[in-house]
C-alpha cells in the first residue's frame, strides 16, 4: 500500500513534469488524453490517473463481478484499475477453459447453449459478503447457478419448474439461507400447459420461489414456490436487519392483461401504481411444514389465499424496476421508471400497517398495504430511475436511465414538511443510458463508500469504433467525497446488467488442486503417474485413463474401432500454479482444459474413421508444440 502511494506520487510528478516540459520547449502538446470534452462526463486527468493506476505487478483492492447478459458468463475485473482479469463461463460453453466440453459441465448446461445472466449475488454471513459463493440467475430459462470462489468455477446450475424467465434473482438473504427466483413473464403453469393470451388475466400465473442454499456445500435446491397474480415480476432484494425475513420484488403490468397488438408498454402503464410484492419467508416455511401447498409441475406451490400473512403488495409508482433495501434494513427503495421520483418505504410502518390490517384492497388473496401509511418519502431524483445503491454513510445513489446520470441523495430522516428536492445532493452525468450501478460492498450491511461503477447501456463514441455493434460501457466513479468524480471508462462484451464489488482480501482462491487436499472432493478417476495410465476395452466401450504433464500425454495413442464409445479421463498431474494443459481432438469438436491437479472426463462416439491427432491447446512449456498424440479410428 505504501509502495503504491509512492508510485502514485511519482506518477503525479511525471504527469506534471510532462506538461511543464512540453510548454517550456514551445512545442504544441499532443492532444491531451482526457481533454476531449463531451456529454457523459470527463475526468481530471492527473487525479483520475492516480486514483486508478495500478502499477505492473501491483494488485487491485477489489474484485468486480459483472454479468455477461445474454453472453451467459460473468466477467471479473479489478477495481480501481477496471482491468478485465477473467471470464467465468456459466450458462454458455467457453472453449477457453474447456467449459461445456467435458461430461460434467456438458451435463450441467443440459439442453441449452446459452443463458441470460443478469444479477450476481454473493453469499453472506450476518449481512456481510463472506467470499464463499457467487450466484447468478438465467433470465431466459428459469435457472440459477452457483460459482465456487475457491476456484472461480461454476459448480451447479439449478432449473426449477414453473418459473418463467427468472429475472428477480439471485438475491441472497443475510445469512445465505435463501436465494430468490421469480417469474418475469407469466404463463399458464405448469410449463407446457396451453391457454390463449385472451385468457391472460385468469389462466396465466406468476411464481416466486425460495431457493435453499446448503450452508456447508452451497448446494442449491428448491424450498418453496408461491403462486402470484399474472404480473411481470421484475427485480428483487432480500431484507436485512429489521426487514430480515422478507423478500421483495417489484412488478409491473398489474393491469394483468396481454392484449394482442396492444403494446405491453402501453397497456401495462394505464394504472398510476404497480407494486412491490413482499413475501414473509418464515411464513412460507410454516406453510411447507404444515403441508399447506399443492404440487404443480412437481414443485410444492403455496397459494397466498390459503396462507394469510405470507404475501403483501406495497403500491409503488407505475412500471417499477429496481427495489433495494438500504444497509440498515429499515428503508426499502423502489423506483417507477415513468416517475421522476424514487420512493422510500419504512419497514416499521409496513409492520404497523400489517398489524392494523391497514389495506387498500386484496388481489388474489394478497392484501395491498395502504400507500400513504407505509411510504416515508418520495425523492425527486430525476428521469428514469432504475436502481439504487448505498455508501454506508447515509446516502443512496440512483441510476437515471433517461437522464444518463447518477443521483446522490440522502436517506431518512427528513425534516417535517421539507422540500424533498434539497435531499438530492448531487448528480454526475454518465455515458450513456445507465442501467444498473453498484457500489463497493453495496448490497451488504456495511458498504465501503469509496467506489461506484455505472453500467451503461450505450458507449457510442467513447472508444475506437469497432463497427455497428459497440461495447457496453462501465464507468468507475469516486464517491468518497461530497462530489462524485468520474475516474475511468472501461468497455465490456455484451451485456452487463448487475455487478457486485467485494474486497479482494475476502477471497482466498486456491492455486492448484492439491493431490491430497481433504477439503476438495477426490476425483474417482484421477491418476498420478505414467504407471497408472492405461486403456481398457469392454465390448464396444474403450476407457482411457490419461495423464498430462509438461510436455506429453500418457498414453499418447488411442486405438479404437469406428462406432466405439470412448471415455477419456484426463488428469493434469502438475502441482504448479498456472500449468494448464488442454486436450483437443482434431475434427471431433472436443477441447477440454485441465488445471493443475484437475481431472476431467470426456465421452464421445468415435464415429469418424481415420487418423485424428490430439494436442495440448494451452501453451504450457517450450515444448508445448510437441505435446500431441493420435486417436486412430479403424
Ligand atoms: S436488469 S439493467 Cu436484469 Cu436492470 Cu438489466
Ligand atoms: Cu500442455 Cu501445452
Amino acid at each position: 500500500m505504501k509502495n503504491r502511494n509512492i508510485l502514485r506520487a511519482m506518477l503525479a510528478l511525471l504527469v506534471i513534469g510532462l506538461f511543464v516540459g512540453l510548454a517550456a520547449c514551445g512545442k504544441k502538446p499532443p492532444q491531451r488524453r482526457g481533454a476531449r470534452a463531451g456529454a457523459g462526463g470527463t475526468s481530471d486527468l492527473a487525479s483520475a490517473a492516480l486514483a486508478t493506476y495500478v502499477a505492473p505487478g501491483d494488485l487491485d483492492e477489489y474484485y468486480l463481478f459483472y454479468s455477461g447478459g445474454h453472453g451467459g458468463q460473468i466477467f471479473v475485473a479489478g477495481i480501481p484499475s477496471m482491468r478485465h482479469i477473467a471470464t467465468i463461463p456459466v450458462f454458455s460453453p467457453y472453449p477457453g477453459t474447456g467449459y461445456g466440453f467435458d461430461d460434467e459441465t456438458r451435463e450441467m448446461l443440459g439442453e441449452y447453449t446459452w443463458g441470460d445472466s443478469h444479477h450476481p449475488g454473493l453469499s453472506e454471513t450476518n449481512g456481510e459478503y463472506d467470499g464463499r459463493w457467487l450466484f447468478i440467475n438465467d433470465n431466459a430459462n428459469g435457472r440459477m447457478a452457483r460459482i465456487d470462489l475457491r476456484d472461480f468455477k461454476t459448480k451447479q446450475i439449478l432449473k426449477i419448474p414453473n418459473i418463467s424467465a427468472n429475472h428477480g434473482s439471485s438475491f441472497i438473504t443475510p445469512n445465505s439461507e435463501y436465494a430468490t427466483m421469480a417469474t418475469r413473464m407469466s404463463i399458464p403453469i405448469p410449463e407446457g400447459k396451453y391457454a390463449d393470451v385472451t385468457d391472460y388475466a385468469t389462466k396465466y400465473k406468476g411464481v416466486v420461489a425460495g431457493i435453499r442454499i446448503d450452508p456447508e456445500s452451497g448446494h442449491l435446491s428448491l424450498a418453496w414456490e408461491i403462486v402470484v397474480p399474472p404480473f411481470n415480476y421484475d427485480l428483487g432484494d432480500a431484507g436485512k436487519g429489521p426487514s430480515e425475513g422478507f423478500m421483495f420484488w417489484t412488478c409491473y403490468n398489474s393491469e394483468r392483461e396481454f392484449i394482442e397488438g396492444g403494446k405491453l408498454e402501453v397497456t401495462a402503464s394505464q394504472k398510476d401504481k404497480d407494486f412491490i410484492l413482499m413475501i414473509d419467508y418464515r411464513e412460507a416455511e410454516k406453510a411447507m411444514a404444515a403441508g399447506n401447498f399443492s404440487k404443480i409441475g412437481g414443485a410444492p406451490v403455496i397459494d397466498p389465499a390459503d396462507a394469510p400473512g405470507i404475501a403483501y403488495f406495497i403500491p409503488l409508482a407505475k412500471s417499477p424496476h429496481g427495489v433495494d433495501v438500504a444497509p440498515s434494513g429499515r428503508w426499502i427503495i423502489g423506483s417507477g421508471k415513468l416517475s421522476p421520483t424514487t420512493t422510500v418505504f419504512d419497514i416499521e410502518k409496513i409492520k404497523t400497517a400489517i398489524a392494523a390490517k391497514d389495506f387498500e384492497e386484496t388481489i388474489d388473496g394478497i392484501p395491498v398495504l395502504t400507500y400513504s401509511s407505509v411510504r416515508e418519502a418520495e425523492i425527486p431524483v430525476g428521469l428514469g430511475p432504475l436502481h439504487t445503491q448505498f455508501d454506508g454513510k447515509g446516502y443512496a445513489y440512483t441510476s437515471l436511465f433517461i437522464e444518463s446520470a447518477v443521483a446522490k441523495w440522502k436517506l431518512p430522516p427528513y425534516d417535517e414538511g421539507a422540500d424533498m428536492s434539497q435531499y438530492v445532493v448531487s448528480k454526475i452525468p454518465v455515458a450513456y443510458n445507465i442501467g444498473h450501478l453498484v457500489t463497493a460492498e453495496g448490497d451488504s450491511m456495511s458498504p465501503d463508500g469509496n467506489y461506484l461503477v455505472a453500467l451503461n447501456k450505450l458507449s457510442k463514441g467513447r472508444h475506437l469504433s469497432v463497427g455497428p455493434s459497440i461495447p457496453e460501457s462501465a464507468q468507475l466513479i469516486d464517491i468518497s467525497g461530497d462530489k462524485m468524480k468520474l475516474l475511468y471508462d472501461a468497455f465490456t462484451e455484451p451485456e452487463p446488467h448487475y455487478a457486485l464489488i467485494i474486497k479482494a482480501d475476502k477471497l482466498d482462491p486456491i492455486e492448484v488442486y492439491k493431490k491430497d487436499d481433504p477439503t476438495w472432493p477426490k476425483h474417482p478417476e484421477a491418476i498420478w503417474s505414467v504407471e497408472e495410465a492405461r486403456i481398457e476395452r469392454r465390448g464396444k466401450t474403450v476407457e482411457v485413463w490419461m495423464m498430462a504433464v509438461r510436455s506429453f500425454f500418457a498414453p499418447d495413442v488411442i486405438r479404437v474401432n469406428r462406432g466405439d464409445k470412448v471415455i477419456v479421463h484426463l488428469t493434469n498431474i502438475e502441482q504448479t500454479r498456472d500449468e494448464l494443459h488442454g486436450f483437443a481432438i482434431t475434427s471431433y469438436d472436443i477441447n477440454i482444459v485441465v488445471d493443475p491437479g484437475e481431472t476431467k472426463t470426456v465421452t464421445f462416439i468415435a464415429d469418424k474413421a481415420g487418423v485424428w491427432p490430439f494436442y495440448c491447446t494451452n501453451f504450457c512449456s517450450a515444448l508445448h508444440q510437441e505435446m500431441q498424440g493420435y486417436l486412430l479410428v479403424k
